[in-house]
């Protein structure tokens, strides 16, 4: 075994600005590629001498050896600890937790989500800090500038690591410990939530599927639900992780969990259903009948989360991301919160639960969570909601209608264009960001634009401002559309249009239905189909 040091050259490696990296799979297994970006890693966070690292991942093709890499080179960078998830697998909030529990520098994170796994899909990767939170935009770009300039890799060659042992063992002068990825979290559920209470309500008849889509949560779903809480065996669906997913896109959304919808929409349906994605931070919750959308759950946990111990003091305030629905705004203002509006993307919360002005924090894109870890998390969101259920003794569907009537309905929908040409999405939003200063007084069918910009982010805690994070149009009467593309993706751009309107009377529509003149007039303002060619959405959510 030796500690080599390799010639390499710059990469293109990471757009500035984007939370970590993400790649097909093919792509980070050429040569040298994960090395060099590992390297830019360590350099733009200033080096990993001495310091301890979590590592771990989602499960998907090439977690373990990406893991082995990883370790190698922590190793001949000098890092004095590297606390790794049995089998390299730790979900993205069970990491953010280990990374603030255990003394550490930061963690790594193997990922890419919500995005499909195998060798023809997705692999990502990102740095967390030693908050537990992911990399702010400083330090991403420092990442990114490595790249740019990057000559020498170092590595340990020769030796790997036992990923399956639980335990303590050494690679080149560090210490590596293997540890139970699921203990620790499930400590931390248990302190937070009244498991009791969730457990009386499962034995009295509450039947739940949790659909794990052959992704990371399978494992901390099984060991809470079915054998702390003592649902039967088999609540778990695809509750094995497996690197290709078994095929499954792990997306908890109505279209990719297509299989918990068709059940929970039934005539047998379980009386709550939950999925949860690639790496466990995000959820869906559906009752029987009745899908809850992601912004009005960000809102009914907000309204009800001081029935949980571990909220039982009150939150102290609440932030969603901006494209994210109002509905939660309207539970802050009834309760006396301070509401906090961010640009899309967790790592802009982390400032403010740091800060203590917040507690719970959500985002459209089936991600809730509050500052007990500083990633968003699926596991959390379903026990929040078992919690919620327990103590009010109501279903899922009176929780949503009690809602609604106590504060109004923000209809709310998401429409996902895929796989756009990247100059045709690019000039879609040049064109429409030359044309909003002009856009105030138009009329489109009943609506007519009130204002319309740009969003910039003003960071209150640091004093950071992050520009262009989603084009908003906001109509007379509140009701309001913004686009903007994802940061995501791996092929092409993907053009995402929200969509949002409040009804204080009708509680009861479809919701496409509801915003049939929004979705009209942002068509016509935005010119979709004359850019794109697209007249309908890939994915509705
Ligand atoms: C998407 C979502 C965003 C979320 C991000 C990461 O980003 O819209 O809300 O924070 O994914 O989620 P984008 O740029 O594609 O719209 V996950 O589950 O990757 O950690
Ligand atoms: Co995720």
């Amino acid at each position: 075994m030796s500690k080599v040091s390799i010639a390499t050259t710059p990469f293109e490696g990471q757009k500035p600005g984007t939370s970590g990296l993400r790649k097909k799979c093919r792509v980070f297994m050429g040569e040298h590629y994960l090395e060099n970006f590992v390297q830019a890693m360590f350099d733009g966070i200033g080096g990993v001498a001495g310091k301890t690292l979590v590592v771990g991942g989602d499960g998907r093709f090439h977690n373990d050896v990406a893991t082995q890499t990883i370790l190698s080179m922590a190793a001949a960078n000098g890092a004095a600890r590297a606390i790794v998830g049995q089998n390299a697998l730790l979900s993205t909030p069970a990491a953010s937790h280990l990374i603030r529990t255990m003394q550490t520098d930061g963690g790594i994170i193997l990922s890419a989500s919500h995005n499909p796994g195998g060798i023809d899909e997705d692999f990502g990767i990102k740095f967390n800090m030693p908050n537990g939170g992911p990399a702010p935009e400083a330090v991403t770009n420092a990442i990114f500038e490595r790249t740019q300039t990057i000559d020498t890799y170092h590595i340990w060659q020769g030796d790997s690591v036992d990923l399956s042992t639980i335990g303590v063992s050494s690679l080149g002068g560090m210490t590596v410990e293997i540890v139970d990825p699921v203990a620790a979290y499930v400590d931390l559920m248990q302190s937070l939530f009244d498991f009791p209470a969730i457990a009386k309500m499962i034995s009295g008849g509450l039947s739940i599927r949790f659909d794990a889509m052959c992704a990371i949560t399978g494992p901390y779903a099984r060991a809470i639900l079915e054998d702390a809480l003592g649902a039967p065996k088999g609540t778990v669906t695809h509750g094995t992780p497996l690197p290709d997913f078994g095929g499954m896109h792990p997306d908890p959304n109505p279209t990719w969990a297509h299989e918990l919808m068709d059940e929970m929409m039934g005539a047998d349906a379980p009386g709550f259903g939950c999925a949860s994605d690639g790496d466990g931070d995000r959820n869906m919750i559906v009752g029987p009948g009745c899908y809850v959308s992601p912004s009005d759950s960000l809102a009914v946990i907000a309204a009800n989360a001081h029935m949980a111990p571990g909220y039982a003091d009150g939150l102290k305030g609440v932030a969603r991301s901006m494209p994210t629905s109002a509905a939660v705004d309207r539970v802050a203002e009834a309760l006396g919160l301070d509401c906090y509006e961010t640009p899309t993307g967790w790592k802009f919360f982390g400032n403010l639960m740091d800060d203590g002005r917040v507690s719970l924090c959500g985002e459209e894109s089936f991600g809730t969570g509050s500052d007990h870890v500083r990633e968003k998390d699926g596991v959390w969101a379903v026990l929040m909601w078992l919690n919620i259920m327990a103590a009010t003794g109501k279903s899922v569907p009176q929780i949503m209608a009690d809602h609604w009537t106590r504060f109004g309905r923000n209809y709310y929908s998401r429409h996902d264009f895929e796989a756009i040409e990247t100059a045709k999405a690019d000039a879609l939003m040049t064109e429409l960001r030359g044309a909003l200063s002009g856009l105030a007084g138009r009329s489109e069918g009943p609506l007519t634009v009130a204002h319309a910009d740009d969003y910039t982010y003003l960071d209150r805690v640091d004093g950071s401002t992050s520009a262009q994070q989603g084009v908003r149009v906001v109509f007379e009467g509140g009701a309001r559309f913004v686009v903007r593309l994802s940061g995501t993706g791996t092929s092409g751009a993907t053009l995402r249009l929200y969509l949002e309107t409040l009804e204080t009377n009708k509680l009861d529509l479809e919701p496409q239905e509801a915003l049939a003149s929004v979705i009209a007039a942002a068509h016509s303002i935005i010119g979709i189909e004359s850019h794109t060619g697209r007249t309908a959405p890939d994915v509705i959510t």
